[in-house]
């Protein structure tokens, strides 16, 4: 087992990941940068290595920085949370030449899964449902033409090096398809330096419905049920649940086991999402794979009482995994709390918190490193708690979130707060009523 692993994050996750290691009795290093410094995670860890200055470019994104800190602590292993270097084959790659673990995806696998068109190739390969569309990618327009006339319009034109919407273009005629087809590859160049397009019937009103694996080192794999992640704008999550309202005992067998398929396929190892669009019909497709740990993971652990990063850290150190699939045995909701400002279109609104209240009771479980007289850097992304409830039903788990909602006080910033509780009051929510387009109809 490993004997110290440093945190290659800043903020919530940080903290998560170091509160495991505690319990397994793992040393900890923090990095941070300069704008970080009075940041909890730094507290909490056994030892800090500042990595430069606040930009992340400069700090959370530095290799050299982040293995020189390993190098210097004598660390054998890092952690690299979501975001930043969490699906970068090459740090995964300097991290095993320099003979440290990195508890995640080996490059090869982030690559694979991270080029969205061989993602999508290697699940059907492994017998896993896909959307109709090109087989891999469009060598020219006249191609996309033919395809997309063939399957009838709308559909869904896809930059193979995007993801979480980037470069992706709904096109409903014929006569759309030629800028659509410009904008996405010109958008995809711009952000990835890569153009490569697919095409697939594009899927209406779907739901975002993920679903939670864990592989290990000897190609086996489980999967945890799933997440509920439709309620999103612009592609960011805002909340999400476990069970999800839309999902019936068959369809979660259904997905789970073509989770599990498509993880032994590609003899995964370590914690990873799968993440489908489901119908109205209840058909599911595959979407994309994450080959790393997410943000919303806290309402897995609540409802099957699980430790995620603990079994990351055991699954990176070679512990076989014990196979057994999971259903939820309870019901819970996270709310992302980010330093924005919901009545003036979320635009962040980062500074010195003043006052902090922290809900809690039974069912409430708070994962943030904000503090009272914390200073909210506007240098990294906006979210600074995740408040999650966890009860027997639906019903109660709402009604938990609206008693923590209303008990929850920060001042000194705006906060996503009272989007949230105004969400735990509307009618096609607290219904379960909802897809990815939730949003667009959604008024404070
Ligand atoms: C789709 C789709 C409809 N049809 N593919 C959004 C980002 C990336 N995860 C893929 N996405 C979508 N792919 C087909 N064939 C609709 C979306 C989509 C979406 C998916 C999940 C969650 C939120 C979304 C918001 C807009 C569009």
């Amino acid at each position: 087992m490993f004997k110290k692993i440093l945190i290659a994050n800043r903020g919530e996750i940080a903290l998560r990941v170091i509160r495991t290691c505690k319990e397994m009795g793992i040393k900890t290093v923090a990095v941070y940068s300069t704008a970080d410094k009075e940041s909890l995670h730094v507290r909490f860890a056994d030892e800090a290595v500042c990595i430069g200055p606040a930009a992340s470019s400069e700090s959370y994104l530095n290799i050299p920085s982040i293995i020189a800190a390993a190098e210097i602590t004598n660390a054998d292993a890092i952690h690299p949370g979501y975001g930043f270097l969490s699906e970068n084959a090459k740090f995964s790659k300097i991290c095993a030449e320099n003979g440290i673990k990195f508890i995640g995806a080996s490059p090869e696998m982030i690559e694979r899964m991270g080029d969205k068109a061989s993602a999508k190739s290697t699940m059907k390969e492994a017998g896993v449902p896909t959307v109709p569309g090109s087989e891999g990618l469009l060598e020219s327009f006249e191609q996309a033409q033919e395809i997309a006339a063939e399957m009838g319009y709308p559909v869904m034109l896809k930059a193979t090096a995007g993801g979480g919407g980037k470069g992706m273009r709904a096109v409903w005629a014929a006569k759309d398809l030629l800028k659509a087809w410009e904008d996405a590859r010109q958008e995809s160049a711009a952000a990835f330096g890569n153009d490569g397009m697919y095409m697939e019937k594009l899927i209406e009103e779907p739901r975002h419905i993920e679903i939670q694996i864990v592989g290990d080192v000897n190609g086996k794999a489980c999967h945890l049920s799933e997440r509920d992640c439709s309620i999103q704008r612009r592609h960011q999550k805002l909340t999400e649940e476990t069970p999800s309202p839309f999902m019936t005992k068959d369809l979660r067998k259904k997905m789970g086991l073509a989770a599990v398929k498509a993880a032994e396929f590609i003899k995964y190892e370590g914690a990873g999402t799968i993440e489908f669009l489901v119908d109205k019909h209840r058909n599911f497709y595959f979407m994309e794979m994450n080959t790393r740990i997410q943000v919303e993971h806290p309402i897995t652990e609540q409802v099957i009482d699980y430790d995620l990063i603990r079994e990351q850290i055991k699954v990176a150190a070679g512990i076989p995994i014990s196979g057994k699939n999971y259903e939820p045995q309870l019901h819970s909701i996270e709310c992302r709390i980010n330093a924005e400002d919901p009545h003036n279109g979320f635009r962040p609104s980062p500074g010195k918190i003043t006052t902090f209240h922290a809900p809690g009771g039974h069912g409430i479980r708070l994962d943030t490193h904000v503090y009272a007289g914390y200073v909210i850097p506007p240098y990294y992304d906006s979210m600074i708690a995740k408040l999650i409830t966890t009860a027997q039903t639906r019903e109660e788990a709402i009604d938990k979130m609206r008693r923590a909602l209303d008990e929850f006080v920060i001042e000194g910033v705006k906060t996503t707060i009272p989007f949230h509780r105004a969400l735990m009051d509307n009618e096609d929510y607290l219904a379960g009523n909802y897809t990815t387009k939730f949003m667009e109809d959604f008024k404070l």
